[in-house]
């Protein structure tokens, strides 16, 4: 096989490799400072592949015509620089400028510091064609999957091929590559906001395409590598802490045995929205969310109500106690992914909280909790617990992380410094909001027949239903309600999916420019307020007032 060939049959595996790796996106600070999960010491076991052959004879062959010097320094005493150390005699390369390098008239690649002009050595590579994969890249997160590269002998030939160092600036970590190697593939459509851990958005024509979001369009927020678990032989613990401690495991199998529960509803990141409260108030700590950080689903499983009554939780005495949440994904120290929602609210029969195993119709994707999640339908999406792994009934909420220092509800003038995140309330339920999905800001939109035609979702938590979605085109002098409403049936107080809305806005004849608000109104008589200054919190969570954005016309 030529090597154009083989380029063209590995560009296409080089894409996919790219994306499950750290190129692309690094996490933000922000979410590094409120998740630590930058930490290294994963518990995960190391990925060892058996495809690559790697011949220590030819090795040993090139080794031998390229380590001369290296030799020759040691024996003269000179000090031998580390595989990939800064060396202040050679030039530096922009990683955009290895890049281009990634053919076989001239192939380069890095490894921490160090730039490689490896094209000599193509032909000579024991793993073949797997070496193009790597063409203007770093070869770290190659080698962290193939491990029978990290011997002196082999990071002495690599050496053995320095030209250069690489920028600083583009100097990315990779010492945890292997964690992230096993992530499921996504679909490409989605906008990635944060490549490790995986958090992504739908984009929003493709939110308001479908009522229910088909499984690889709907958005993704994880807070670490997503756990490989077996449905076969995956087990849920039901503690019950009440002076004594009993413990009931069940597997899916013995869940199934409970009466069978289908609920519709929207999962919403408390974090919706983000982006706009940053850009037009100030910063706010957090993933940079635009509209994309909900989606709507069918949800299959049995009710949680069920399994804590059969496994004999006090149904009267539940005030002041609290059900929590146990994930299987664990973070840099060891500890796992948790939250809790008041016992209460477990038990209300309206809440129809659900211990999920499908999700439209088919077993939950990895990404979305394979293979049992809870869903708590109407609560911030943090609380819907994914590769649920243990239920406990206690006097007191979740001591994790996540609980504790995070999803909790400020007022606009508390700051990082006053903001005392254990008397503040954890957030529960959802307020009303909505937006338009379509246009989007700064598109230029056709008129038909005198109007302008605008969609978009809204939805509210606790159960509540959307009544009406208005849309102003004029700053909020007026008003107009959007006609088709897209819902579920589901009655108020259990109604938890999404309502889609379109609405039809007059314009005049010669309108350059329309600028368009919206607002929602749930069954509680709700709505949204209209500016986010006076809803501004440190983590920007909430962020639920009117949508506003500019559009061009053409007529
Ligand atoms: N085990 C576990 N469950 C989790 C999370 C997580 O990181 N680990 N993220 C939570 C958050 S913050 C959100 S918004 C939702 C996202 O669910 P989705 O990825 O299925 O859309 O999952 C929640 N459940
Ligand atoms: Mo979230």
């Amino acid at each position: 096989m030529s090597l154009k060939n083989i380029l063209l049959r590995t560009i296409s595996q080089k894409n996919k490799f790219i994306s499950l790796t750290a190129s692309a996106v690094k996490v933000s600070n922000e979410e590094q400072y409120s998740h630590g999960q930058q930490n290294k010491n994963y518990s995960y076991k190391r990925r060892t592949v058996a495809t690559a052959l790697f011949s220590s004879v030819i090795v040993g062959t090139v080794l031998a015509e390229k380590s001369d010097k290296n030799k020759k320094k040691r024996k003269t005493g000179e000090k031998t620089l580390q595989a990939g150390e800064k060396r202040s005699d050679l030039p530096t390369f922009r990683a955009e400028e290895v890049g281009k390098h990634d053919n076989e008239e001239s192939f380069w690649v890095t490894y921490k510091n160090g730039v490689y002009d490896v094209t000599s050595f193509l032909p000579s590579h024991p793993g073949g064609e797997q070496i193009m994969n790597a063409g203007g890249l770093s070869i770290e997160p190659f080698w962290n999957v193939y491990g029978m590269h990290k011997t002196e002998e082999v990071y002495a030939l690599l050496e053995s091929f320095r030209i250069g160092n690489l920028h600083e600036d583009d100097i990315v970590d990779h010492t945890d590559d292997e964690l992230w190697v096993k992530e499921p593939a996504r679909d490409k459509r989605l906008i990635v906001k944060t490549a490790k851990p995986f958090n992504a958005e739908i984009p929003p024509k493709l939110q308001i395409a479908y009522f229910d979001t088909p499984n690889e369009l709907f958005y993704v927020r994880q807070h670490m590598p997503v756990p490989e678990l077996d449905q076969s032989s995956h087990r849920v613990t039901v503690i019950v802490k009440n002076g004594t401690v009993r413990s009931k495991e069940f597997s899916l199998q013995q869940l199934s045995m409970f009466p069978k529960a289908t609920v519709r509803a929207a999962l919403m990141c408390a974090g919706n929205r983000r982006s706009e409260m940053n850009e037009q108030v100030k910063p706010v700590k957090g993933i940079s969310w635009q509209g994309g950080a909900i989606s709507n689903a069918v949800w299959e499983g049995v009710y949680l109500r069920d399994v804590l009554v059969y496994c004999g939780v006090d149904t009267q005495n539940t005030v002041g106690k609290h059900v929590i949440f146990t994930g299987s994904d664990i973070d840099a120290t060891g500890v796992n992914f948790s939250t809790s929602i008041p016992l209460d609210q477990a038990l209300n029969p309206n809440g129809r909280i659900l211990l999920a195993t499908r999700m439209n119709g088919r077993p939950l994707p990895p990404d979305h909790g394979y293979p049992l999640r809870v869903i708590v339908p109407g609560a911030p999406a943090v609380r819907s617990v994914k590769w649920l792994e243990s239920i406990t009934v206690s006097h007191d909420e979740s001591s994790s992380h996540w609980h504790q220092k995070d999803y909790r509800s400020f007022n606009a003038s508390k700051t990082w410094e006053t903001a005392d995140f254990a008397s503040a309330p954890p957030i529960y339920s959802l307020p009303v909001t909505s937006a338009i999905c379509d246009p989007a800001h700064g598109d230029t939109v056709a008129v038909s027949n005198g109007f302008v035609e605008v969609r978009g979702y809204a939805y509210s938590g606790g159960g509540a239903k959307i009544l009406r979605v208005d849309v102003s085109p004029d700053c909020g002098k007026t008003w107009i309600q959007a006609e088709e409403m897209q819902s579920d049936d589901a009655p108020p107080q259990q109604h938890y999916g999404w309502t889609l809305w379109t609405a039809r806005i007059p314009v005049e004849r010669g309108q350059r420019e329309l600028k368009l608000w919206a607002k929602a109104t749930d069954s509680n008589f709700n709505t949204q307020p209209e500016r986010f200054e006076d809803i501004w919190n440190i983590r920007g969570v909430l962020s639920n007032a009117y949508h506003k954005i500019k559009v061009q016309i053409k007529h």
